[in-house]
């Protein structure tokens, strides 16, 4: 029978995975959703057939109908919600981020270890979209020479009230300390975050947009504009520079239209929009592998890598200095690096 699936979490992202699992993706179902708001979690299990709703995401794990979880609740409660799903040895596609910080990261890596193989797929999504698939492969094959540089974009049309300046760290740039190792296969080392004087409104309290440098391992020099309020469109630019070229990807694209003397074109509002069908594959191989008795894609030392880089991220934005990255050696449950 198709793959029982608790979603833990149905706030935007979770509530959108719902409807991918019940309408997109084949070969599961959701069997039970939980959330902290009781009304919201009964709400989303009642637009799917046999679907239980609970507030406990403990109780939720718990039911024999469930045989896999989708964790996307915050951050903060991704720790509990690991174990539980750890206890009955669940196959388990976790929203980033892993945890909030590296320390709960490690003990995600130990209890993950103590299992004796790979539960976790981080949701680095980014990995399932066609242009970033692309640019990998790019330059995997070498023909533009060693990338020197990245050159980043990352900007959201708002984010909710309760953001915080450490989530611009913790919950956007996240993604490019995933895109960066994942695209050079090298591993951060240090974080330096610069500010211009911040723009009005939201933006000045969370003192908003931001520069962030990494610096890795091979001697890439990586920055990333995280503008969170910047009122027009979701935009996730990269640009590698290489020794012989650069490949660019995350232009707006689609439909261009020209009259009236003006030329243009529409900006994806969000993060569901334009890496929607990455979220759709995303899923698709979660199922099929977990189906399978696998699990694949990004693992939790790649979880655990980008709260160590938070970390250092966080320390160089309140102190503005340059912030070394601490890590452990990736443990060879893992595998191998790409390097
Ligand atoms: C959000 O939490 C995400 O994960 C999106 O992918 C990211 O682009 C956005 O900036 C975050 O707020």
């Amino acid at each position: 029978g198709p793959l029982g699936v608790a979603v833990i979490g149905v706030g935007t992202m979770g509530a959108d995975h719902v409807r991918r699992i019940d309408g997109v993706v084949g070969g599961a179902r959701v069997a039970a959703v939980a959330d902290v708001d009781g009304d919201r979690a009964r709400a989303v299990a009642e637009t799917v057939e046999g679907c239980a709703a609970y507030t406990e995401p403990a109780a939720a794990i718990a039911s024999p109908e469930v045989d896999a979880v989708l964790i996307a609740s915050p951050g903060p409660a991704h720790e509990e919600a690991l174990s539980a799903a750890f206890e009955r040895d669940l196959p388990v596609l976790c929203e980033k981020p892993l945890t909030p910080d590296p320390d709960s990261a490690l003990r995600v890596l130990e209890a993950e270890q103590r299992l004796g193989r790979r539960r976790v797929q981080v949701g680095f999504m980014r990995r399932f979209d066609a242009d970033y698939t692309r640019l990998r492969r790019t330059l995997a094959e070498g023909g533009l020479g060693r990338p020197l540089m990245l050159h980043c974009r990352h900007r959201n049309v708002s984010v909710h009230p309760y953001f915080t300046r450490e989530m611009l760290i913790t919950d956007c740039v996240a993604h490019e300390m995933d895109s960066t190792r994942w695209l050079l296969g090298q591993e951060i080392t240090a974080v330096t975050v610069l500010r211009p004087a911040p723009g009005s409104g939201p933006s000045e309290a969370l003192d908003d947009p931001q520069l962030v440098i990494f610096e890795t391992d091979g001697g890439a020099l990586v920055d990333v504009e995280i503008f969170a309020h910047c009122g027009f469109g979701y935009q996730v630019r990269t640009e590698a520079v290489c020794e012989r070229g650069t490949a660019r990807i995350g232009d707006d694209h689609g439909m261009v239209t020209r009259t009236a003397g003006r030329w243009g074109g529409e900006i994806a509002q969000g993060y569901l929009e334009r890496f929607g069908d990455a979220y759709d594959r995303e899923v698709r191989l979660w199922v099929d592998a977990a189906r399978r008795g696998e699990v694949t894609g990004p693992s939790a030392w790649d979880g655990y890598a980008v709260a160590a880089v938070s970390r250092a991220g966080v320390v160089a934005q309140a102190t503005g200095r340059r912030t070394p990255v601490e890590m452990i050696e990736r443990p060879a449950f893992y595998g191998p690096g790409r390097r």
